[in-house]
């Protein structure tokens, strides 16, 4: 029987520069697993604790103790288990921490150990990680979201909403929707660039031009396409991840700084509306702050027929919060990020609590992140049918698209791309 034989994790760089933590689990047949775990800038207050050490190395932001963890309290505890036993292991871990949100071991200790382990279970059997997650059901390409404009928590420059994407809805499979992306995301360089305006890119990889309002990129984005041989609102569509929990001041009111606006959540509500009818944007993630849920609740009342509306910060990949929206009538989908709940299990439990409820997944990068691609075989693994994770430029976005360029040449006739579909109300 293959067990468990050492696990061991460094510290390494993410795409922010700053430290991240990678393990790697080693199996008694020799098959090994690697994972680089992820790191969030606009975070939901109640995700999975990172553990940082906040000591004078790397401005407070290293992550020694987390490794620390692994190397000597998680790697013995796993000494001689079942790798094939995901859940299993995952919950050795979670007891060990003995807290609700890792708090004590870190999530970026649990979530990197869960995922090098579910990497080195699929090596073992010479199988790909998303058949190993997902068995013989694991045949769904995702559609991608591509932040083309970066803003808010993102870049520095003047966009108050975080990201800008555009959806490829009407192509036959990934890979032609991947050229069309880069087609346009060249061209929207080009229009940047003959405004005098700076094209170097934000942390997702995403435009970060100074803009004067939160619509000027949807024009801009708007343009780019009309420039390409590709039809908006048909073959292209919007959608936006406001990020509005970070928007949020003392007034309790959403301040749009671009436009030097304060608006209430109906008042926000409204503009999203307007926005809406404007352009073909068919999803629209944390439209309002995780702590506004009667705003939410409105929100979902006038939009969610149409929109597809994401709560990130709002669930936190958290299968209880995601129950109590469910319950309440909050949002239709939600956005899946491993590291806000801090382990492979979890997160696979989340995602069976949205599908079976009738909630579109949209699997997700965080704005650090590395060459690590677990999110893309995670995305086909779970049949997500969507996936965020930047755009068309910087390794670290482009490693995960890559995988799946390489996943779908894998499944050959056998993958299913959803195309638009999956936004039809
Ligand atoms: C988000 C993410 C990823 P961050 O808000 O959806 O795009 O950003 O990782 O900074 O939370
Ligand atoms: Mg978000």
């Amino acid at each position: 029987m293959v067990l468990i034989d050492d696990i061991y994790a460094i510290e390494v760089m993410d795409s922010r520069g700053n430290p991240t933590v990678q393990a790697t689990v080693v199996l008694s047949d020799g098959a090994q697993g690697t994972a680089i775990c992820p790191s969030g800038a606009s975070t939901g207050k109640k995700e999975a604790i990172e553990l940082r050490d906040n000591e004078d190395r790397y401005n407070g932001k290293g992550v020694l103790q987390a490794v620390d963890n692994i190397n000597n309290i998680i790697a013995p505890l796993l000494d001689g288990h079942n790798p094939f036993n995901q859940s299993y292991i995952d919950e050795i871990i979670r007891q060990e921490d003995g807290s609700e949100n890792y708090k004590n071991l870190g999530a970026n200790a649990s979530l990197t150990v869960s995922m090098a382990v579910a990497r080195a279970g699929a090596n073992s059997l010479g199988i790909p990680l998303y058949r190993y997650l997902g068995g013989a059901n694991a045949l769904t390409l995702p559609v991608g979201m591509f932040n083309i404009i970066n803003g808010g928590e993102h870049a520095n420059n003047s966009v108050d909403f975080q990201e800008y994407m555009i959806i490829p809805t009407n192509f036959e499979n990934f890979k032609e929707a991947l050229r069309a992306v880069s087609e346009i995301y060249n061209e929207l360089k080009k229009i940047i660039d003959s405004m005098n305006l700076t094209t170097a890119v934000g942390d997702e990889g995403g435009f970060a031009p100074n803009l004067n309002s939160n619509e000027e990129p949807l024009q801009l984005i708007t343009k780019a396409v009309e420039n390409t041989k590709y039809t908006i609102g048909v073959d292209i569509k919007l959608a936006l991840d406001v990020a509005s929990s970070e928007l949020v001041n003392e007034d309790g009111k959403y301040h749009l700084k671009s436009e030097n606006k304060k608006l209430n959540s109906k008042e926000l509500v409204d503009y999203y509306k307007l926005l809406c009818d404007k352009y073909p944007i068919v999803s629209i993630e944390d439209g309002l702050s995780e702590y506004d849920w009667d705003g939410w609740a409105y929100m979902t009342k006038v939009l969610g027929d149409k929109i597809q509306l994401v709560g990130d910060d709002l669930f936190v990949t958290n299968k209880n919060i995601l129950q109590e929206g469910i319950n309440k009538n909050i949002a239709n989908s939600i956005l899946i990020k491993p590291n806000q709940i801090g382990d492979v299990s979890q997160t696979m439990a989340t995602v069976r609590l949205a599908q079976r409820n009738g909630y579109t997944c949209v699997m997700s990068h965080r704005s650090g992140e590395s060459e690590d691609t677990f999110i893309a075989d995670f995305a086909v693994a779970l049949n997500c049918g969507q996936i965020k994770t930047g755009s068309t430029s910087r390794s670290d976005r482009v490693a995960k698209y890559n995988r799946l360029l390489n996943i779908e040449r894998e499944l050959g006739g056998l993958g299913e791309y959803l195309k638009d579909s999956i936004f039809e109300k």
